[in-house]
């Protein structure tokens, strides 16, 4: 009697399971039954492709044929390595170092032997006396062409200066915008026109072509002087800018005119993204501050790197014309380099703690 409850709980146990499950589990079991649809899925294709007859499943190789009067490359394996040589130099642009130069080399070479298979190519193809030159007649009838025309290497040319203005800021910026807007509205404009001339044309039944543009010099013109000018005021080549900062600008020279400085301090001036100055020292194994006079209406920062080029410190770049002083932990004797994070390039130098 004992052993047939026992064997009845059982059943009743077993049962539970079906008739309540537990749901947050069942829930959590989700992406499994997801993955288990899934892989019954592509099993049932890989079933159905194996069970296809060997007829369909390889066709007789057709033979192309090119149509006459035209040429197609063969095949080629340079696509391939510009892909492995693109591959290799954007590792470089992550890794630095000799990945870049490797990169570098790898895409290089490959598109050189790119080059010189179009180039066999095209020798292949040029004393070919059957080939006759492509004329185009122009477009056929019903069909309208927009002219040519010189909004978009106006609006590239904006948009490389806007681009530009977002690394260097301040006036580069501003006329960065103001060029690439102006350019964009000019297209609109040309557009605009168009539309017209093709409403009108559903009229009369005559469409006027636009005449073609000009070079557009006077446009370019005043865009290459603003931009000069952008570039000067921005770098601080004006003298008017020196004078407005002027004080602290030769100043910065003539240091030791003014309050002696604490041997702990690092005075850092940058300007026209540049630093002011190559070389910087401090004493060892004492706290540091560094007093950051930024003057340019762009973000810089100051990081101390060890020879091993391993950042020791790393400040939080801020955008001028702003001064802050930043508190740096005690750094060993020895050669460091300092550098701007956002500019390395431009903005670099030697700082030399010692004893
Ligand atoms: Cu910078």
């Amino acid at each position: 009697m004992e052993l047939l409850q026992d064997a009845w709980n059982g059943i009743l146990d077993l049962t539970k399971l079906l008739v309540i499950p537990d749901w947050g589990a069942l829930i959590a079991l989700l992406p499994v039954f997801m993955g288990i649809v899934v892989i019954a899925f592509v099993a049932r294709t890989i079933l159905m492709y194996a069970r296809i007859g060997p007829r369909r499943r390889r066709p007789g190789r057709i033979k192309p044929v090119t149509p006459d009067g035209i040429h197609m490359p063969g095949p080629t394996y340079a696509p391939i390595f510009a892909a492995i040589g693109t591959f290799l130099l954007f590792m470089g642009l992550v890794f630095n170092g000799w990945i870049l130069v490797l990169g570098l080399i790898a895409l290089l070479l490959t598109l050189l032997y790119w080059g010189r298979e179009g180039l066999t190519d095209y020798d292949h193809v040029a004393h070919h006396p059957q080939l006759e030159p492509v004329v185009h007649a122009g477009p056929p009838p019903g069909v309208h062409l927009p002219g040519p025309s010189f909004r978009p290497i106006l609006a590239s040319l904006g948009v490389a200066v806007l681009f530009a203005g977002l690394v260097f800021g301040g006036w580069v910026l501003a006329v960065g915008v103001l060029f690439t807007i102006t350019a964009l509205l000019g297209w609109l404009n040309d557009a605009r026109k168009e539309y017209k001339q093709v409403i009108r044309a559903d009229t009369t039944g005559h469409l006027e072509n636009e005449p073609a543009p000009t070079w557009p010099k006077a446009v370019v013109s005043v865009f290459a002087f603003l931009v000069i000018v952008a570039v000067a005021l921005t770098a601080g080549w004006f003298p008017p800018r020196s004078a407005v900062g002027g004080t602290a600008g030769p100043a910065g020279s003539a240091a030791p005119s003014g309050p002696p400085a604490d041997p702990g301090t690092i005075e850092v001036v940058a300007q026209g993204v540049k630093f002011t100055t190559a070389t910087l020292t401090a004493p060892a194994d004492k706290p540091l501050k560094v007093d950051f006079d930024n003057k340019d209406p762009a973000s810089h920062d100051v990081d101390f790197l060890d020879a091993a080029g391993k950042k020791v410190y790393d400040m939080k770049e801020f955008t001028g014309p702003a001064k802050k002083t930043f508190d740096v932990p005690a750094l060993a004797a020895g050669a460091y380099k300092f550098e701007c994070s956002i500019h390395p390039a431009l903005m670099n130098g030697q700082l030399t703690v010692g004893g």
